[in-house]
């Protein structure tokens, strides 16, 4: 090997460790940014960055929101309403999109109807949906669920994902 080859090599390999460090650098000042800024309580307008890691076809690994940092969005902060259709055999249903988010995330219902609410398949921060109002608590990774709700009261009920993050409401009129 002549001396310039390795000169040659000896100038790459500094810049490969120059470039690690830059690298751990930044991945350090990032991660403490994000502890600084709240790291498992993110702004609630921080949904678009947050949207990514629900992605379905990325799965579900370790993106719960335990590990701080980006979680839940705490939605888009738009409210969409949906109203539930009224079937012949005497039951109001409506689905509701919770892929990133509850869409529609403010449900109408007709007051002293039963109804059944059909949430989709969902991951990450949505993996749950459930409410403690109306009593129900589905595991959204495992595919779609429906809920099956009694005549209501008119009122107006709050669902949310499994760590209460993700709010949608259910208005009974
Ligand atoms: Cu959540």
């Amino acid at each position: 090997m002549s001396i310039q080859n390795t000169t040659a090599n000896n100038t790459v390999a500094r810049y490969v460790v120059i470039a690690a460090l830059v690298a751990v650098a930044f991945f350090a000042s990032y991660r403490f940014a994000n502890a600084a800024s709240g790291g498992a309580q993110p702004a609630f307008n921080d949904y678009a960055a947050t949207q990514a890691a629900y992605d379905p076809t990325a799965g579900d690994a370790g993106s719960g929101c335990g590990g701080g940092g980006g979680c839940c969005g705490g939605g888009s902060g738009e409210t969409v309403e949906g109203a539930a259709t009224l079937d012949a055999d005497g039951i109001q249903r409506i689905s509701v999109d919770a892929t990133t988010g509850y869409n529609p995330n403010v449900i109408k219902l007709a007051a002293g109807v039963p109804a059944e609410i059909t949430f989709s398949e969902a991951y990450g921060c949505l993996g749950q949906v459930m409410s403690q109002e109306l009593n129900f608590f589905e595991d959204l990774q495992t595919g779609a669920k429906t809920v099956s709700l009694p005549a209501l009261e008119a009122g107006t009920y709050s669902f949310s994902c499994g760590m209460e993050m993700v709010f949608g409401s259910i208005v009974v009129e």
